[in-house]
């Protein structure tokens, strides 16, 4: 069974402050990963460690060669925290970093060597991916999204488990999270769904959503939950509906 589970970056870091990770945060979500770490491809956000960045340096609308090399190695920094972490944790796992491995297209994932993930994989060992920079065929760079890396892999593993871990209960609708989305009805709710907090050069919960609602057009179902409620990761890891769920129009 297939699981890709990503967890935002405002439950790893704060995400007000550059460089200011939640180490209590990120030990306790290592722990929870570490009671099912069979077949889960982790990827985080970036958090304060790329948002702040990123938006210093114009990323993505300025072509900036140093904001790209600071910004990179700022997230690779909270990916390495979090690895550091599983490991303690008992989890045997491994830094993947998209900018080394995937080619953008307009922003849009165009090409990415997942053999390296398959392999991990088999051989009992979590890849951990994150929000990173990369160069873009039509754009020179740009910036992948930890939320387009979960929809590309989930596609590409034809996952069993899609989960994206933030910090709210959900999509929230007037303050409260509803139960399940489709497409049809995200126009209805649009308006009304709530932003990030913090400084957010993603999209943040409408960028989320665009994305799980591709994934559920091609019938692979998702769901959208509070990573910061202890134990919903690992209620979500064994499949069950924790959040929000993105569901197909039927
Ligand atoms: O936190 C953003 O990834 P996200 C990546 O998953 C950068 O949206 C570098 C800002």
């Amino acid at each position: 069974m297939i699981r890709v589970l990503k967890i935002g970056g405002s439950i790893l870091t704060d995400k007000s402050r550059e460089f200011a990770p939640r180490e209590e945060e990120i030990t306790r979500v290592a722990k929870e990963i570490a009671i099912h770490p069979d077949d889960v491809v982790l990827v985080h956000g970036a958090g304060s460690f790329g948002h702040i960045p990123a938006k210093k340096y114009g990323l993505p609308h300025v072509f900036n060669r140093q904001g790209l090399r600071v910004t990179h190695s700022c997230v690779a920094r909270l990916c390495e925290m979090v690895v550091l972490a599983l490991s303690h944790a008992g989890v045997d796992c491994l830094p993947v970093h998209p900018l080394s491995c995937l080619h953008l297209r307009g922003g849009r994932i165009d090409s990415f060597f997942m053999d390296p993930i398959e392999e991990m994989l088999k051989n009992g060992i979590m890849p951990v991916l994150h929000g990173d920079v990369a160069m873009d065929a039509t754009g020179k760079a740009a910036i992948v999204s930890g939320d387009q890396l979960v929809a590309y892999i989930a596609k590409s593993l034809q996952a069993d488990v899609v989960a994206i871990g933030s910090n709210v209960d959900g999509v929230l609708f007037s303050g409260r999270p509803l139960s399940r989305i489709t497409r049809k009805e995200l126009s209805r709710v649009e308006s009304a769904i709530g932003g990030s907090e913090g400084v957010d050069v993603t999209g943040g919960m409408r960028g989320k959503l665009l994305e799980l609602l591709d994934l559920a057009d091609l019938g692979i179902e998702s769901m959208i939950f509070n990573a910061g409620i202890k134990g919903n990761i690992t209620r979500a890891l064994k499949g069950e509906y924790v959040g929000t769920r993105i569901e197909r129009d039927k």
